[in-house]
């Protein structure tokens, strides 16, 4: 978490100022709905399962068995090579740049083939160059180290609640996302990217998503770790709070607890508490992209030994978890060997300086033989509630501010999506979760609006939006 925002948190804390929530709880899903047109399409879309994989032309005929496994259960899949999209070999090539092509491809193929899935292959070539096998959009408020910031939900916002295409530039300025651009932010395409930096990623992705749809005993465990992560005077041990949410949304299941403020968190005790697999794990707590870890409650001078990316191949457990970590840029699939952002709070030494080509987020996606099967996370430092300030939810409970706004509502409400809303497909999931914050926190008309939609921006699934939780039956 940035220390940034928790200081100006706390900053407007003691002024007494509480932030003003304006958004309307508006109980739908689908803004569409207003145009019976369009929402008729996104249904119709939604009735028809079928998936579009964007991928790089030399990694094309990799993804034929992945292709050949999807349609084995009915779920009609396109390959579709980024050069094919270029030269417009499906539909004729609008758009300014790389990014913008393959936006004007999903919504033609929105358009067309009523497509509801779209997997994006590949993240960032290697090299200090920055270039990416799959392109990228930066989008927003330059919030933190003067740049912007990776947004794959620009690729998924197709339309807004009137059908209009939504170009997220729409004063011309080439900079995509700011606030001086309308934005409708509620994706029309459940989204996700494998940030695959090399072949060997790409098989390892593709072999454990076959394998975990294949697998019809799944186990009904969900590990949650986590612990304190601010200090505030109400002495809330916010990950906790998060985590717990998570395990009510998921009736059913056994949660195994790794909690800062009953044991250490730590590699071995995350590990044991993983055993064979899980079904769900979800990790809430300060991150530093490649490292996280949280607070004994209360004790604020040293972290808890957390869990970094060079914890990972030491997992061997064969059942492969849908992974949620919360925390600062734990998904920022930009990162480069050394070069990290600063961060206000500092890291141990060793997560600082451990050069890196992926997060803690991706990493968990890429292990072999252990780790998980997709990743939610973030591309960003995530906007949060701090402290307690009122009902800023406006349901009339009075709860946490961790759970009525920002991260303590986007992460438990995936579950939620499964557990309570029965949704079967991960991408759904993430979608339901946005949707949902969006319809409520949207737009929160305060100082806190560019932060908010940073967080609305980065809440990113680096997996296949068309997994079938639990595997097919
Ligand atoms: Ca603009
Ligand atoms: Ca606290
Ligand atoms: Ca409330
Ligand atoms: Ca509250």
């Amino acid at each position: 978490m940035s220390k940034t925002l928790a200081l100006v948190c706390i900053c407007i804390f003691m002024m007494g100022t509480v932030p003003a929530i304006t958004g309307e709880n508006r109980n739908h899903l689908f803004p569409s709905e207003h145009n019976p047109e369009v929402y008729a399409k996104i249904a119709s879309a939604m009735d028809s399962y079928n998936l579009l994989v964007i991928v790089p032309d030399e990694w094309k005929n990799e993804l034929e068995p992945f292709q050949q496994h999807k349609e084995n259960y009915g779920m009609r899949t396109q390959l579709i090579g980024i050069d094919e999209i270029y030269n417009g070999d499906y539909f004729s090539t609008e758009g300014r740049d790389e990014a913008e092509k393959i936006k004007y491809f999903i919504k033609n193929a929105l358009d067309t083939w009523n497509v509801t899935y779209v997997l994006l292959v590949g993240g960032r070539r290697p090299g200090m160059d920055e270039q990416w096998f799959c392109p990228v959009r930066y989008v927003g408020e330059k919030l933190w180290n003067d740049v912007q910031n990776l947004g794959d939900l620009y690729f998924a916002d197709i339309y807004d609640d009137t059908g209009i295409f939504q170009s997220w530039d729409t004063n011309e300025d080439d900079l995509f996302g700011t606030r001086n651009d309308d934005m409708d932010l509620y994706p029309d395409v459940f989204l996700g990217r494998w940030a695959c930096r090399s072949l060997i990623d790409l098989r390892t992705v593709i072999d454990k998503t076959i394998t975990y749809e294949n697998t019809l005993m799944h186990s009904n465990k969900v590990v949650l770790v986590s612990g304190d992560i601010f200090e505030d005077q109400q002495n809330y041990v916010e990950g906790e709070l998060i985590t717990d949410q998570t395990a009510e949304f998921l009736a059913g299941y056994e949660p195994v607890r790794v909690y800062a403020s009953e044991t250490d968190v730590n590699p071995d005790n995350i590990k044991a508490a993983l055993g064979e697999g899980a079904s769900f794990m979800h990790l809430d707590g300060h991150c530093w992209m490649t490292y996280v870890s949280v607070y004994k409650p209360g004790q604020y001078d040293a972290f808890e030994r957390g869990l970094g990316i060079w914890d990972l191949p030491f997992f061997s457990n064969t059942e492969y978890p849908i992974v949620v970590i919360g925390g600062c840029r734990t998904a920022q699939f930009n990162i480069a060997v050394f070069d990290r952002p600063e961060q206000l709070v500092d890291p141990p030494w060793y997560a600082k300086y451990f050069p890196a080509l992926y997060t803690i987020s991706w990493g968990f996606v890429r292990s072999i033989d252990g780790g998980g099967v997709a990743a939610i996370g973030y591309t960003v430092p995530p906007f949060f509630g701090f402290g307690e300030t009122g009902d800023l939810d406006n349901d009339g409970i009075e709860e946490p501010d961790i759970l009525e706004i920002g991260m303590g509502v986007l992460e438990p409400m995936v579950f939620y999506a499964y557990g309570v809303e029965g949704k079967q497909h991960l991408g759904d999931c993430w979608g339901y979760s946005l949707h949902n914050y969006i319809d409520k926190f949207g737009d929160i008309g305060s100082v806190w609006q560019p932060w908010n939609t940073a967080t609305i921006h980065g809440f990113v699934l680096l997996g296949d939006p068309s997994l079938k939780i639990g595997g097919y039956p």
